[in-house]
């Protein structure tokens, strides 16, 4: 999440942008995207939200092969006028807000190799194409998305980057829906990951707790494992309308006052939908 220090590389546009050229990606690329593709889509009936399923549905990404964003952005923007663009690995937070606030979304274009086919750092084209694109062919999850942009490009005056970022995390990464009694997955974190989409769901260490924005906000995260808390929204309209209709300015200057919280923290005034044991986190190093 800290960008201060990269710097573009020569062959990106100002913006940071760079062509997919998808004619380079080899056949075991293709092959590894179809292996993950059908890992993952196999998963997530009954544990994603259905918006999700409809988004894959709506751009056809179950087509074979890694998909070519050109192809792909005449099915998105006829959907919501979201673009994917390709950029060559993290951007500064800057120029990620500002794509978001316009309606693109920076995706990797490198693949994984088969040996980081679990876990690695960086967000590659699975992670943000897979996990990321179907939900912006939702329309409401798409406002969301370009209102998080504007925010983001608001709130480096109140020197409140930090917490911004903690709500991309907790929503578009790791975030969790209410689906009558049920919970669904929909952060692009977990429903990338075969082992998260069954940890975030079922498994009895993590918390699990009703949205909160200023709760949330003061909830450190860890990047390297799975989640101590997951934050569960009502649904992406509620997500929206707190987004949009919340002044962050007081909220920024409260949380100036405000103590951190951990990531495993419950604390009085909590919706604590689950208890975690925390048994999964006590047992890493
Ligand atoms: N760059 N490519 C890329 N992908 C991201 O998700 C990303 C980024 N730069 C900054 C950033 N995310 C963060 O600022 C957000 O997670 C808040
Ligand atoms: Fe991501």
């Amino acid at each position: 999440m800290k960008s201060a220090a990269i710097a573009r590389p020569t062959e990106a546009a100002a913006d940071w942008t760079v062509p997919q050229e998808w004619r380079r990606y080899s056949a075991d690329e293709h092959a590894l995207w179809d292996e993950l593709f059908a890992r993952q889509s196999a998963m997530l009936p009954g544990r994603v939200t259905p918006a999700f399923l409809k988004g894959l549905d709506i751009l056809r990404l179950s087509k074979p092969g890694i998909p070519d964003f050109d192809e792909l952005n005449e099915r998105l923007g006829k959907a919501t006028g979201w673009k994917v663009v390709a950029v060559p690995g993290l951007v500064p937070d800057d120029v990620f807000f500002e794509h978001l606030a316009n309606r693109r979304f920076v995706a990797g274009r490198f693949l994984r190799t088969r040996a980081q086919i679990d876990y690695l750092q960086e967000p590659d084209i699975f992670h943000d194409v897979f996990g990321h694109v179907p939900l912006l062919a939702d329309p409401v999850f798409a406002d969301y998305m370009q209102a998080y942009g504007e925010g983001g490009l608001r709130s480096a005056r109140f020197g409140a980057l930090h917490k911004l970022a903690r709500l991309y995390w907790y929503t578009v990464e790791f975030g969790l829906v209410r689906a009558g009694g049920d919970l669904r997955l929909y952060g692009a974190g977990i429903v990338s990951s075969r082992t998260e989409s069954l940890f975030a769901l079922d498994d009895p260490s993590p918390n699990r707790i009703g949205f909160d924005l200023m709760r949330l906000m003061r909830t450190q995260y860890r990047i390297d494992d799975f989640q101590q808390t997951y934050f569960v929204i009502d649904s992406f309209e509620d997500l929206l309308r707190q987004t949009v209709e919340t002044d962050f300015a007081p909220l920024y200057a409260a949380l100036e006052q405000a103590c951190d919280l951990a990531p495993d923290a419950v604390i009085a005034g909590d919706e604590v939908l689950w208890r975690g044991t925390q048994a999964y986190a006590r047992g890493r190093p």
